[in-house]
């Protein structure tokens, strides 16, 4: 008899149909009364498929999902999720790591080379005739001899720390702990990072650890010819914080992939000229999310096979 398993949010059509293949998948998304469809099925999941943009994977939907054994989450970061639960139950959890790590390394040279560039502003500038009627676009600054500083130098920040350094970029970085294999100079403190370098580059995890990291004062740190860079997670910043240096032209710009309050997006962040946004695209390629689906079908099927699980989180 198939499994069944419960979906947060669709995989893309492909991956869809392999794990309908194999599993009776319900699709939450499709219930217009989740909570009493959560009361009177729940019981039924054996698995679950998640996303970071999908229902939050926390005690209450755990509470109705009894009979839970495995999770696999759409995504590399799994903040959404409550570990401490899941480990109180005996659940286990995938995610989808490496498949992803260079798509989202490009976002954030994407999103670098648009605040130092300001490629948005030259198209929307030539396109609404200004080019013509006001002559040159102002000039902008460069990366090449610049710093970037890389906060998180897992498999993301070092994807990025290569491509920065192929702009002839200087790489330093902050990470938890210095690491033996990373030629960039280290440092221990974030703020202190942030005074040496000349863009400052989100990549770390989301969760309490690094939650409202980039505050007034690493900000003020970056100073007004400093950019900030931010494909992580919303929660890594204080928001509040960046819009008041941005506004105080404490910092110079930023770039952002990731906010606070997804989807929704502050309109004094959206109405400003030295800001290049992004609706969290890191990962939002055809290939990629074929790639992560995939990654998804294969945890639960190595799961219910008895086997060890691909990409394990909480084994
Ligand atoms: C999302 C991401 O998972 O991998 C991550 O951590 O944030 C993204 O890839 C994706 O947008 C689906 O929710």
């Amino acid at each position: 008899m198939k499994k069944t398993i419960l979906a947060l949010k669709p995989l893309l059509e492909a991956e869809m149909a392999l794990l309908d293949e194999t599993y009776e998948v319900m699709r939450l998304w499709e219930q217009d009364d989740r909570a009493g469809f959560l009361a009177s099925q729940g019981g039924e999941f054996e698995g679950l498929v998640s996303t970071y943009d999908g229902e939050k994977v926390g005690a209450g939907l755990l509470e109705s999902l009894p009979n839970l054994k495995v999770i696999a989450q759409f995504g590399a970061g799994y903040d959404n999720i409550d570990l401490a639960a899941l480990k109180a139950r005996g659940i286990v959890l995938s995610n989808t790591p490496d498949v992803l790590t260079d798509d989202t390394a490009d976002i954030a040279m994407l999103l670098l080379l648009n605040a130092a560039r300001r490629g948005v502003a030259a198209d929307q500038y030539l396109r609404n005739g200004r080019w013509k009627e006001e002559g040159p676009f102002p000039l902008t600054t460069c990366l090449s001899g610049k710093v970037a500083g890389i906060f998180g130098m897992g498999k993301i920040g070092q994807a990025i720390a290569r491509r920065a350094a192929a702009f002839n970029m200087t790489i330093k970085y902050c990470s938890r702990t210095e690491k033996s294999d990373i030629p960039y100079d280290y440092y221990g403190k974030l703020q202190a990072l942030a005074r040496e370098c000349d863009f400052l580059i989100l990549a770390c995890s989301g969760g309490p650890e690094t939650q409202h990291a980039v505050n007034r004062e690493v900000l003020e740190a970056l100073g007004p010819s400093g950019y900030l860079i931010n494909i992580a997670r919303g929660s890594v910043v204080k928001e509040d914080d960046l819009i008041a240096a941005l506004e105080a032209g404490e910092i110079a710009g930023a770039g952002l992939d990731v906010f606070a309050n997804e989807p929704n997006v502050s309109e004094r962040l959206i109405n400003r000229e030295d800001v290049v946004l992004s609706p969290h695209v890191g990962s939002a390629t055809r290939e990629t999310r074929s790639k992560m689906g995939r990654l998804v079908v294969e945890n639960l099927n190595a799961f219910f096979a008895g086997k060890a699980l691909v990409t394990p989180v909480v084994a």
